[in-house]
C-alpha cells in the first residue's frame, strides 16, 4: 500500500471557509475521567507510602523490579560514562547545542531576570528581588518520546537561573537506559537523576520521599498520566505548562524551495499522529508545488506512516488572498512554531502577535530551533501562545518585592494608608501607619 498525505485544501475566499477552518483546527484536550481517577490514587499512595509505593509502581508499569530506591538513582559517574560512551560527533553536537542554548538563556537572564530598585525623592526604596528556585524536578519521558534535546531545554535555563538542585526523573522500562538522555543530563548540569516515571515520579517530586527530595517546581513533557499528575500537584509545587501535540504553521510567499517547506511540515508531523502542520500561502501554484513535494518525499521517510496520519487528520494547506490575510489567520491559530518562509520576513513579522517561536526567512528551519539555535523548544501549544511564553530562565526564578520607607516617606504614606484603612474598618492597620507620623 502506498501512503498518501493530502492535507485538506482550504481557501479563504470559499463560502464555507469559516466552518471548515473551525472543524479543522478545533482542538480539545479533554481530560479522561478514568486516567484522572488512577492518577489521583497513585498520588495519594505515594504521598502516604513514599519510596515503597514508587518501587511498586515502577515494578508494575516499567517492568523494573528492584528492592531499594538507591538502585533507581543514576550516579554522576554513570551520567559521565554515558557521555563518554557516545561517538565523538554526537558528543560534540550535544556540547555545541548546550553551549548555544546556555548563551541564549544567559542573555535572557540579563535582559529581564535581574533584581532592580529605585528611590523616591524622600529616600524611600522600592524594588524587586529575583531569587532562583531552590530545587526543581525535570520530567523526561521514556520510550519513543525520549528527547535528549528536551533535557537540555529544561535543565539549562534552570541552571542559568541559579537553581541549586536539579532533579531529573526518566522512566527506563525494563531497565533500558537511553545513553543520549543520560549524556544530555551530564552536559546540562543535572544534580541527581532517578529512573522513575509516570504519575508516581511526579508524586515523588511533589511530596518528597525518604530518597527523593521534594522539589519546588516540576517541568517537562509527559504522557496523559504525567499531564494529569502535574495538574493535580499544581499548588503544592509549581508546574511549567501542559503541552499538547507539536504544531508548525508556515507562512509562505512562494520564494522558498517547495521541498524545504514540505520537509518542515513533515518535521512536526513526524512527532505525533496528532501533531499539526499548516501552510498558509497566497500563491495557489506554490501550494500545488508543496503538495507535489509532499507526495514525492513521503515514501522515503522512515516515519511516513505517522506523517501521513498527522497530515491527513490535522494538516491543512490554506490559500489566502494575501500575505496580510495569512498573518491574520496565523494570529487566530496562535501556533507553537511559526515559520515566515519569505524573502522579506521582516515585512511580515510586525504583523504577528501570537506565536510561541517565530522563525524568519528561508534558511531558518524549525528543526534548527528544536536543537541548537539557542532559544527554548518548550513552547506554548494549542493556541496558548495567546497568553503564554516559551520556557525560560524566568520560569526558574521568582520575585520578591522590596520596600524600605524613609522617615520622610512614612509621613506621606502614613496619611494615605490610614485614610484607606479606616475606610476598610481596619483600625490596627491605620494605627500602625499613624504611630510613625511625627506629631
Ligand atoms: N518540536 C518539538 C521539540 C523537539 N523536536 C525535540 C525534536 N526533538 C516540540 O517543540
Ligand atoms: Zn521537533
Amino acid at each position: 500500500m502506498t501512503l498518501v498525505a493530502t492535507p485538506v485544501r482550504l481557501s479563504t475566499s470559499a463560502a464555507n471557509f469559516e466552518a471548515d477552518f473551525k472543524a479543522r483546527l478545533h482542538w480539545s484536550a479533554d481530560t479522561d475521567a478514568a486516567i484522572e481517577q488512577r492518577v489521583a490514587d497513585i498520588l495519594a499512595d505515594v504521598k502516604v507510602r513514599g519510596d515503597a509505593a514508587v518501587l511498586d509502581y515502577t515494578a508494575r508499569f516499567d517492568a523494573l523490579e528492584v528492592f531499594d530506591m538507591n538502585s533507581l538513582e543514576l550516579t554522576q559517574a554513570e551520567l559521565k560514562a554515558a557521555f563518554e560512551s557516545l561517538p565523538t560527533a554526537q558528543r560534540d553536537a550535544l556540547q555545541a547545542a548546550a553551549s548555544r542554548v546556555r548563551s541564549y538563556h544567559q542573555a535572557q537572564k540579563k535582559a529581564s531576570g535581574e533584581s532592580w530598585s529605585y528611590k523616591d525623592e524622600d529616600g524611600t526604596l522600592l524594588g524587586q528581588k529575583v531569587t532562583p528556585l531552590d530545587r526543581v524536578g525535570i520530567y523526561v519521558p521514556g520510550g519513543k518520546a525520549a528527547y535528549p534535546s528536551s533535557v537540555l531545554m529544561n535543565a539549562i535555563p534552570a541552571h542559568v537561573a541559579g537553581v541549586a538542585e536539579i532533579i531529573m526523573v526518566v522512566p527506563t522500562p525494563r531497565g533500558e537506559k537511553n545513553a543520549l538522555v543520560l549524556a544530555a543530563a551530564y552536559v546540562a548540569g543535572v544534580s541527581r537523576a532517578f529512573t522513575i516515571g509516570g504519575a508516581q515520579a511526579v508524586a515523588a517530586l511533589a511530596y518528597g520521599t525518604a530518597t527523593i527530595p521534594a522539589v519546588d517546581k516540576i517541568t517537562g513533557p509527559g504522557n496523559a498520566y504525567v499531564a494529569a499528575a502535574k495538574r493535580r500537584v499544581f499548588g503544592t509545587v509549581g508546574i511549567d505548562m501542559i503541552a499538547g501535540p507539536s504544531e508548525i504553521l508556515v507562512l509562505a510567499d512562494g520564494s522558498t524551495p517547495a521541498d524545504w517547506v514540505a520537509m518542515d511540515l513533515f518535521s512536526q508531523a513526524e512527532h505525533d499522529e496528532l501533531a499539526q502542520s499548516i501552510l498558509l500561502c497566497p500563491d495557489a501554484a506554490y501550494i500545488d508545488a508543496v503538495q507535489e513535494a509532499i507526495t514525492r518525499l513521503l515514501p522515503s521517510m522512515p516515519r511516513a506512516e505517522i506523517i501521513a496520519k498527522s497530515l491527513n487528520g490535522r494538516g491543512a494547506l490554506i490559500h489566502t488572498r494575501s500575505m496580510q490575510e495569512a498573518c491574520e489567520i496565523s494570529n487566530r491559530i496562535a501556533p507553537e512554531h511559526l515559520e515566515i518562509s519569505s524573502n522579506e520576513p521582516h515585512r511580515w513579522e510586525p504583523l504577528i502577535r501570537h506565536a510561541g517561536a517565530i522563525f524568519l526567512g528561508a534558511y531558518t528551519s524549525e528543526s534548527l530551533g528544536d536543537y541548537c539555535a539557542g532559544p527554548n523548544h518548550v513552547l506554548p501549544t494549542s493556541g496558548t501562545a495567546r497568553f503564554s511564553s516559551p520556557l525560560g530562565v524566568y520560569d526558574f526564578q521568582k520575585r520578591s518585592s522590596l520596600i524600605e520607607v524613609s522617615q520622610a516617606g512614612a509621613q506621606i504614606l502614613g496619611k494615605i494608608a490610614a485614610e484607606l484603612a479606616y475606610g476598610e474598618g481596619l483600625q490596627a492597620h491605620a494605627m500602625a501607619a499613624e504611630m510613625r507620623l511625627i506629631d
